[in-house]
């Protein structure tokens, strides 16, 4: 009579042990499964195209810092991210609405060398050591150059603060060019031209030479040569 009872219970108990064996296995497939997709995600991760950071710190022509412009690259959405925050003391310079804003190339040591200004000279004269705007193309126009940006706005309290996207360059491009703030606002060669009562009539060929290479936004009131780190 005790044989059966005991029979079957050596069996439940055999059972219940093959059961928790099943689960240790389980649960150490487990592991193995979530530290081997943990390990594919870091894998993954590092295998990610490398991320770089492109910064300059804007100066007056006195020197005063006014703040920083950041260039982060976004390899997935294929464009770079730029960030802006200035603090313009008020007074300390020509704070108007609207104020172009450019990569400058600093590529011709001729002019000097990156940001060069004189506060008691002309202000025409200030960072044209930065030289003209980055173009790779040559023969394009203002509005087209590869470092033309959107312009700034800053405020009566001359803070600005801007974030916008361009895929016209990555950080790693524009190693030691530099960005420079202009006095004036950026008209992007968009100057109606023809005989036209709404149209301007143009009054020299170097108008417009300067227009399509400048934009006339004016002296150059800030500067800052662009540092590129890898993340
Ligand atoms: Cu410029
Ligand atoms: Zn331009």
């Amino acid at each position: 009579m005790n044989a059966q009872p005991s029979l079957f219970s050596n069996r439940l108990r055999k059972t219940s042990g093959s059961l928790s064996t099943l689960a240790i296995v389980l649960v150490i497939l487990g592991a193995i499964a979530i530290l081997g997709f943990g390990a594919l995600v870091v894998g993954v991760r590092a295998a990610a195209p490398v991320e770089t950071i492109g910064k300059a710190n804007l100066a007056l022509a006195d020197g005063t810092p006014i703040g920083t412009v950041v260039f982060v690259n976004e390899p997935k959405e294929e464009w770079t991210v730029v960030r802006v925050e200035l603090n313009v003391k008020p007074g300390a310079t020509n704070v108007r609405s609207f104020h172009g804003f450019h990569i400058h190339a600093n590529d011709t040591v001729a002019n000097g060398i990156d940001c060069q200004a004189d506060p008691k000279a002309p202000s025409s004269t200030w960072f044209v050591s930065a030289d003209g705007h980055w173009k790779r193309d040559p023969n394009d126009n203002h509005g087209d150059h590869s470092g033309d940006m959107p312009s700034l706005y800053l405020n009566r309290d001359g803070k600005a603060r801007s974030e916008f996207t361009i895929d016209r360059f990555i950080p790693g491009e524009i190693f030691n060019r530099a960005v420079i703030l202009h006095a004036g606002p950026d008209n992007f060669a968009n100057i109606p031209l023809g005989l036209l009562p709404t149209q301007y009539t143009a009054n020299s060929s170097d108008a417009i030479t300067a227009t399509r290479n400048t934009g006339n936004s004016g002296d150059r009131i800030a500067c800052g040569t662009i540092d590129v780190t890898r993340n």
